[in-house]
């Protein structure tokens, strides 16, 4: 009987527990006015991130140098056809996942049963001291290829992640930007997919992250998307409807 009822209230407390943390963790969810500040800058599909205003950083560089507590990622958009997933490392640690399937009904090319929210958060946990934070996105939920912060070490040896230093709600935050698709833009044949090099496919929002300024010219193609666009020259600004798609 007393056993029982142990038993009975060790499941009620471990319930308690999972509801507990359950709602924690479904509790980050960006407002509405600071997921605008992120948005603005995504452009409409096959047209690459407009930040030229912004700050770019080294993505390889993202850290947050004297620890973080329950570090945050957000999801802000995507305009990819392929259901992209996005890992996480600290410190060289093994990757771990964040999200398996970036799809919303809501993004620029959304999909109806996309299980995401725009605006969505991923706790990262806390660490102490330096830690160096590592993305990488599986295209297309890929087991085996992964795009990350050094384009020499990339499938196809391109970059693939951008990143930005962006003050949003007067907290220092990181917008990145991932390209999903193999090879030089408009490129055909052999593994190349005819990439847009958007840079839109997933983008996300860390908080409190820092990072070196990105150093020497972006690459031809990328410079080439961002004068087409015009973004040094008038449409900074822009904001997109979270709907537009191509
Ligand atoms: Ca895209
Ligand atoms: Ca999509
Ligand atoms: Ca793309």
């Amino acid at each position: 009987m007393q056993s029982k009822f142990l038993t009975g209230l060790i499941i009620a407390t471990v319930s308690v527990a999972s509801v507990f943390h359950a709602t924690t963790a479904s509790a980050l969810q960006l407002s509405n006015s600071i997921w605008s500040e992120f948005n603005q800058y995504v452009q409409r599909e096959r047209l690459q991130l407009s930040g030229a205003e912004l700050l770019e950083l080294d993505p390889a560089s993202l850290r947050w140098a004297n620890g973080v507590d329950n570090a945050e990622i957000y999801f802000i958009n995507e305009g990819a056809g392929f259901r992209n997933a996005l890992y996480y490392s600290v410190n060289n640690s093994p990757e771990r996942l964040i999200w398996g399937d970036i799809a919303s009904p809501n993004s620029i090319l959304p999909e109806s049963n996309g299980p995401l929210t725009l605006g969505q958060g991923f706790s990262l946990g806390s660490y102490q001291g330096d830690t160096q934070l590592s993305l990488s996105l599986a295209p297309n939920g890929s087991s085996t290829r992964r795009y990350g912060a050094v384009a020499a070490n990339n499938p196809d040896g391109l970059q693939h992640m951008v990143a930005y230093n962006v003050n949003a709600g007067g907290e220092n935050w990181v917008l990145i930007g991932f390209e999903d698709l193999f090879g030089p833009r408009g490129a055909t044949g052999g593994e190349n997919q005819n990439s847009d090099r958007d840079f839109n496919d997933v983008v996300v929002a860390v908080r409190g992250v820092t990072g070196n300024a990105a150093v020497g010219v972006p690459e031809p193609s990328a410079m080439l998307a961002l004068l087409g666009v015009g973004s040094f020259f008038g449409l900074r600004r822009r904001r997109q409807s979270t709907n537009e798609a191509q």
